[in-house]
């Protein structure tokens, strides 16, 4: 009995929270506490929309259509890929009061602006302001519908005010957070001055039963029937929404699932281009507005803030007095817009396991204010993706990083771990493979928080007295005892087989079907480790990961006069080059490496299938790629050079006058090693795994082409080591310059070639590649472009 209690208790503690104070109060997002940026867009993962920061939020959203075009239903509403739109992002955004954002589709622009005015208890009233454009190239002024709606999630309720036939005028609406609120569909015009311009309109009022749902439901409620009357006179048949029975209506006998249908209302406005049409957001509780933010006095509105946004962006990053063109600065603001516009406010629960689970298990409902590293491709956070982000919205709003630190420091449970990638909520889990849902509590991710947490006290530090940097210790206070958790619980369940080394859970099992068993943990993927996992591993990255936080959570327990000599202890000792060599250093590679039971002699072969003769083939599996072992792995340095390599000097562990920094150094400038005109390389180009697939599924990731987070800390360690006196100073001057512009350039050419930024790029042409708009990380080039490290 005893036993099987342990193991029942031992069950929970994967989903049961840590026990201190959370860092943010239980109504720290609401209107009441933080109206300002109670409304935001911070549904990324659609082309344009607005929700509330709260659990069930009612959302608001917008998609399109072009009508009388050849090709099929071009339905467009969540960001994707296979849209093929030719570019789409935030142009401006400051996070809180304004956006502008310009989507590109094939032969015309929508330009989506909003502005939000504060008053009442609700987080006040915003409007949205759509322009469409049609491009030179198109043949003739193309038609097209918008779609704009209103959702409720479980609670609220939404009413449909109809003028005109099938005009959907506004909507009404009731919700706890939002009291009663009206939202108004104004007709379209050519110019602000200029009167109504011919248009049809449709609507739809249904139910929904959840948000993931409401593509399909406009898509199978669309009809051919409707006529629109072209300029010239001529009728032509368009598509609308018309009605839409939902699966239980049609099939009387199955009980309707009431918990879960929530009210979905759709405007549909269907006109040619070249239009403008705005969309109003009144909140009840909001009595003495001047004016309605509309017309002109929307525009002028939007002058205001885009004048504050330019001034405050020259202030931060100042790239106009560096010298960088209109256009250069036009691209930096657009890479900051785009995580700021990316970010999100999701909730639900992750499904995690334990060893001592059985199944998995659905962890407690929690919130979380993040960016995303894609709006089409991941539009939810990752753990270290999120340190990066932070280190470039700290310098735009320190208030923006800590809340999001907040959040996800308070989604740890007992132990200390925290989810690495999070899927909150059916909208965001339906974007995701079941096999990639599951989170697992061995699992770790590079605690790149400690790097923006590093940024927020150094701001305190170097500016006690202003006053945007006033709540660091309070915040800092709130978070320490989660951070010491944190800390231990990498501390303890990350060690290697040797006392201060350190080794990641979680890397592939079944060797035998990869070339190099991939380490999801680490972020680096499918950078080759050790041949065969083993306990005997120990990760140099790793190590580095812990020397940096360790120090670290001696910065932070020291400004909380907290003890702090064990910490320092450690980082000491981390930070002991000569530990450092005798752990990671290959003489023979002549590089810093991971250790363990390996062996270069893999490759990926056809499997072989037997047939026994007479047999078809066809009636016999088809022969997979597995791995075949030529040589014995044994212990012994991994012989792999890349990232992984550089980590003592990307985390600047490594002494000035360290002489591994001339290998480093001469390996980095190496074009045959990792030197590109277009930034570092993942893996060495010399390097047998270079551009390998890891099974005939799965390309290469890690293992050569540049990733720009990297890029990042690589030139900010030049820049460190260029001001510190040492034999090597000259030499990383010199690549300072060199790397920082390489990176810059490209990731700006391809920005103007391709519309996007991107989530790696080219090692051999520069250009961009995987997913894309990624604004995560790479959009870290604001930072090296504002020398800002
Ligand atoms: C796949 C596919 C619709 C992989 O940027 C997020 C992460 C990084 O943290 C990591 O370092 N990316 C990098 O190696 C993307 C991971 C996406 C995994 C989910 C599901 C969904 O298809």
């Amino acid at each position: 009995f005893y036993a099987l209690y342990m193991r029942s208790s031992l069950a929970k503690r994967v989903v049961t929270l840590h026990q201190s104070h959370p860092v943010l109060d239980a109504n720290s997002s609401s209107a009441k506490v933080s109206s300002e940026r109670f409304w935001g867009s911070y549904r990324p993962q659609v082309y344009f929309g607005m929700k509330t920061r709260s659990p069930k939020s009612m959302v608001t959203g917008m998609m399109w259509m072009r009508q009388f075009s050849d090709m099929d239903v071009n339905l467009r509403h969540t960001c994707e890929q296979g849209d093929r739109l030719q570019g789409y992002g935030w142009l401006m955004h400051d996070g809180i009061t304004f956006g502008v954002q310009e989507i590109r589709d094939n032969d015309f622009t929508l330009t989506t602006e909003f502005v939000k005015r504060m008053g009442g208890d609700h987080g006040g009233d915003w409007t949205w302001r759509i322009t469409a454009k049609q491009h030179s190239s198109a043949p003739q002024a193309p038609v097209i519908s918008l779609m704009f709606y209103a959702a409720a999630d479980t609670q609220g309720s939404l009413e449909a005010h109809v003028e005109e036939k099938n005009r959907l005028a506004s909507i009404t609406g009731f919700s706890e957070e939002l009291g009663n609120f009206k939202i108004t569909f104004r007709k379209p015009v050519i110019g602000e001055l200029s009167s109504a311009k011919y248009a049809s309109y449709n609507y739809l009022k249904t139910v929904s039963p959840g948000l993931e749902k409401l593509t399909e439901i406009v898509r199978h409620s669309l009809n051919h029937r409707f006529v629109y009357n072209l300029p010239s006179g001529e009728k032509r048949h368009y598509i609308a929404v018309d009605t839409y029975k939902p699966p239980h209506h049609q099939n009387q006998q199955k009980p309707p699932d009431t918990r879960k249908e929530s009210d979905f209302v759709v405007h549909q406005v269907t006109v040619q281009m070249p239009f403008q049409i705005e969309v109003l957001f009144e909140s009840g509780s909001f009595h003495r507005r001047p004016n309605q933010l509309v017309g002109s006095i929307m525009t002028q509105e939007l002058e205001n803030r885009k004048a504050e946004f330019d001034t405050k962006f020259e202030r931060t990053f100042g790239l106009e007095s560096k010298g960088f063109s209109q256009a250069h600065v036009r691209f930096g603001k657009a890479a900051l817009s785009n995580m700021l516009g990316g970010m999100g406010y999701f909730h639900g629960q992750s499904v995690v396991q334990s060893v001592y689970n059985e199944y998995p298990l659905l962890y407690p409902e929690g919130a979380l204010f993040t960016a995303v590293p894609s709006r089409s491709f991941f539009p939810r956070g990752f753990l270290w993706d999120e340190g990066f982000h932070q280190l470039l919205l700290s310098k735009w709003d320190p208030q923006v990083s800590r809340e999001a630190i907040a959040h996800w420091i308070d989604l740890m449970n007992v132990e200390g771990w925290i989810p690495r990638e999070q899927i909150l909520g059916d909208e965001a889990r339906s974007k995701v493979p079941a096999e990639f849902v599951v989170q697992r509590n061995e699992n770790a991710n590079p605690p790149t928080l400690f790097l923006a947490l590093q940024k927020l006290i150094e701001q305190f530090s170097d500016n006690p007295d202003k006053a945007a940097f006033q709540p660091t210790l309070p915040f800092l206070r709130r978070l320490f005892p989660r951070l010491k958790t944190w800390f231990e619980w990498y501390n303890t369940t990350q060690t290697g087989p040797l006392p201060n080394s350190y080794r990641w859970r979680g890397r592939d099992k079944d060797t035998n079907l990869f070339l190099n068993p991939k380490t999801l943990t680490s972020g680096l993927d499918d950078y080759p480790r050790a041949s065969h996992p083993s306990a005997d591993e120990r990760h140099v990255d790793l190590h580095c990961w812990m020397a940096l936080s360790s120090g670290i959570m001696a910065s932070v327990a020291r400004l909380l006069g907290e003890p702090h000599q064990d910490y320092e202890l450690s980082h000491q000792v981390l930070c002991d080059n000569n530990l450092l060599n005798e752990l990671h250093w290959s003489e023979q590679l002549r590089a810093f490496g991971d250790f363990g039971n390996h062996t270069q002699a893999v490759s990926l072969q056809q499997e072989k299938v037997y047939v026994p003769p007479g047999q078809p083939r066809h009636q016999f599996p088809v022969a997979r790629l597995v791995r075949s072992v030529r040589k014995a792995p044994k212990l012994q340095y991994v012989n792999a050079l890349g990232y992984v390599s550089l980590f003592p000097f990307l985390l600047q562990i490594l002494q000035p006058a360290s002489p591994k920094l001339e290998h480093i150094f001469r390996d980095i400038r190496d074009s045959d090693k990792l030197w590109t005109p277009y930034g570092l390389r993942s893996l060495s180009k010399a390097d047998t795994m270079y551009m390998k697939r890891n099974t005939e599924h799965d390309a290469p990731y890690w293992r050569g082409p540049i990733w720009i987070n990297i890029n990042y800390l690589a030139v900010r360690a030049l820049h460190h080591y260029r001001n510190k006196e040492g034999p090597y100073q000259g030499k990383a001057a010199a690549l300072y310059e060199e790397l920082r512009t390489n990176i810059i350039n490209n990731v700006y050419r391809q920005y103007l070639e391709t519309g996007y930024i991107w989530e790696q790029y080219n090692d051999s042409t520069g250009r961009g590649q995987g997913s894309h708009p990624f604004t995560g990380w790479s959009a870290l080039t604001v930072l090296m472009m504002a020398e800002q490290y």
